[in-house]
Parts: C-alpha cells; sequence; structure tokens
C-alpha cells in the first residue's frame, strides 16, 4: 500500500488508505484524441492500484466532455475508443460510459441531492476540474452542472478510491464532504501530479496545492498541441517541442522537462541515463540538476530519447 502511495502528490488521507484491503478505484476523462503524455501519469498509477488488486473503473466521461464543448458525443465517443486502446497497453481497466449511466433514473436523483448539499460558490470554485477559469463556467447552465455530475458519479459507482491528476481535487473534496452529510461511502483520494506546459508558467510563487486555481491553467493540455508532447508524436516531433520547451537552468520546479523525467520516465520507465549517470529516483536528478551539475542540454537531450522510446513501446498511431 505504501508502494501505491510513490509519485503520488496527494493522498486524503493516507490513514483511511492505508486502512482500505481493495475495493473500487475510479478515474474519469473526456475523451479527447490525440492525448498528451501527462495522462500516462494517472493509468500507470491505475495500473499499480489494478496490480494490487483494486478493482479499476475508468469513466468515459462523454456527457462530460460535451457540457465542456469537447465536440459530438458521437465524436467523443469515438475519441474514447482510441484513449482505451492506449490504456489497455497500461492496465487491465473495466470501463463505463458517461452516456449510459446518465439513462439510469438513479443516477440523476443523486445528481440532485448532491446539489441540494452543494452552494453555487463551491461549484464555482470547482472549476479547475474541467481546466476552466471561474467566469467561463457561466458560458451556460449546463457547466454548473458538471461538477455536481462529478461527485454524483463517484456515489453512483459507490468508489473507495477516486483518482486524478491534481487538478481534480476540488471535485474530489466536494465529494467527501457531501458523502459525510449523505451518510454515502466517502471515497479516499489520490491525486498525481499534473505537468506544466511546455512553454512553463511565467512566474508563480507557492506550492502546486496553493496554486490549484491558477495552475489547472498552466497544464499540459489537450486542446493546445504545442503547450503538450502527445502520444502520436513521430520522434522528431518529441524532439523538436523538448528542444523548445521552457526548462530554466538549476530550477526544477514548474520545468516541464524535469517533470517528465520525474513524474512519468523514472517512475514507470525505468532508470534515466542522463550525462553519463544513472538516475533511479527523480529526487537524486532534482538534486544534481539544482545544483547545476546537470544542464538543461543534458536533461532535454535524455528525456526526449527517453520520451521517444516510452511512446515507441506504447505503440499509440503515431503521425
Ligand atoms: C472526471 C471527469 C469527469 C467525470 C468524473 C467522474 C468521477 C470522477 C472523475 C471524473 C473528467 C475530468 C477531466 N473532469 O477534466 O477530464
Amino acid at each position: 500500500m505504501e508502494h501505491l502511495l510513490r509519485n503520488v502528490e496527494e493522498v486524503v488521507t493516507k490513514e483511511e488508505f492505508l486502512n482500505l484491503r481493495g475495493g473500487v478505484a475510479y478515474l474519469g476523462f473526456e475523451p479527447l484524441w490525440p492525448i498528451h503524455v501527462g495522462w500516462l501519469v494517472w493509468a500507470h498509477k491505475l495500473a499499480e492500484l489494478r496490480e494490487a488488486g483494486f478493482d479499476v473503473v475508468v469513466l468515459v466521461a462523454t456527457w462530460h466532455a460535451w457540457i465542456n464543448d469537447k465536440g459530438s458525443l458521437e465524436e467523443l465517443r469515438s475519441h474514447g475508443e482510441k484513449v482505451k486502446a492506449v490504456l489497455d497497453k497500461i492496465g487491465k481497466f473495466k470501463y463505463v460510459y458517461g452516456d449510459e449511466i446518465a439513462k439510469d433514473p438513479r443516477y440523476w436523483e443523486l445528481v440532485v441531492k448532491t446539489a441540494k448539499e452543494t452552494s453555487l460558490a463551491r461549484v464555482r470554485r470547482a472549476t479547475p476540474v474541467m481546466g476552466r477559469r471561474t467566469e467561463e463556467v457561466e458560458l451556460d447552465f449546463s457547466k454548473l452542472l458538471y461538477p455536481i455530475m462529478q461527485v454524483a458519479d463517484i456515489f453512483y459507482l459507490g468508489v473507495d478510491v477516486a483518482v486524478g491528476g491534481m487538478d481534480q481535487r476540488r471535485a474530489h473534496m466536494l465529494a467527501r464532504d457531501v458523502a459525510e452529510r449523505l451518510g454515502f461511502k466517502k471515497p479516499v483520494a489520490i491525486h498525481t501530479p499534473i505537468i506544466t506546459s511546455l512553454s512553463g508558467t511565467g512566474r508563480m510563487e507557492g506550492t502546486h496545492r496553493e496554486l490549484d486555481e491558477v495552475y489547472a491553467m498552466y497544464k499540459m493540455s489537450k486542446s493546445k498541441p504545442q503547450s503538450a508532447i502527445l502520444v502520436t508524436d513521430a520522434e522528431e516531433e518529441v524532439r523538436r517541442k523538448i528542444w523548445a520547451a521552457y526548462c530554466p537552468p538549476r530550477e526544477t520546479k514548474f520545468n516541464p522537462v524535469f517533470e517528465i523525467a520525474a513524474y512519468l520516465l523514472i517512475p514507470y520507465g525505468g532508470p534515466l541515463e542522463v550525462g553519463g549517470r544513472r538516475y533511479e529516483d527523480a529526487e537524486a536528478l532534482g538534486k544534481d540538476y539544482r545544483e547545476g551539475a546537470v544542464s538543461p542540454q543534458a536533461l532535454k537531450e535524455a528525456v526526449a530519447a527517453a520520451l521517444a522510446a516510452m511512446l515507441t513501446r506504447l505503440g499509440a498511431p503515431r503521425s
């Protein structure tokens, strides 16, 4: 169980997690194609949970993506199939589709009960879960339903562990509060690190957690292809993007190239060779990078090669 908390940014609460004996681990995603490499961070965490005996259920959140202006339900279902083909190479998960769940009247009962326990202000503060600013959530009324639906999904499936990137924490914290008030099963939340946009964040002071509302705007984003390495990028494209990426010397925080190494390549791709030294843990690489013993050029070289190799092993169609 301790091993499952490696490469996790936050667990709420650790004590509750360590008391679990298996159960349902759950994650939802808005289906879009192509996906970026940040998705592989949570996908590998789900695979570890599954190997540890959890039932892993993945929600292909078609309705949520539709509300969030990502395409027609038909297009979204087809993106979902492509994403599933990639996830199938990482782990064996069970899938549920948002548009199937929405056919069950019991689901809508949970949506209304959840809404009854939630203030408008709290819904507005939950907008990072949809990758939007607070103002944008009021573009149409359905967007205000999104966070409530996300919480109702968790209750509907009787989730023991809600897994997601740090950008999903406001939905999970809401689910925990509402669960307490309604006497529903209270999910443990596991939040994986987010990879910063390849163009960086500009100056930001504070921890990822304090900054989650703004930070959600600076993540790798599927709707901004230049901000991210896509799983479909060919080797030259990976090299070109990493070469152009924001990678300040001696600075590991909000450094997307370092984060790809620390959160993805080292934990799930094996030891990383940088400038003649083998790194088996991200701490050691971070220390050497901050001390200037590893240059941005050396880091970029190593990350581009290892990431391209990881994508080749993953076998998604490359462009
Ligand atoms: C994540 C999303 C949608 C519904 C969910 C229901 C339960 C747990 C997690 C869920 C998608 C997520 C995204 N908000 O931004 O892709």
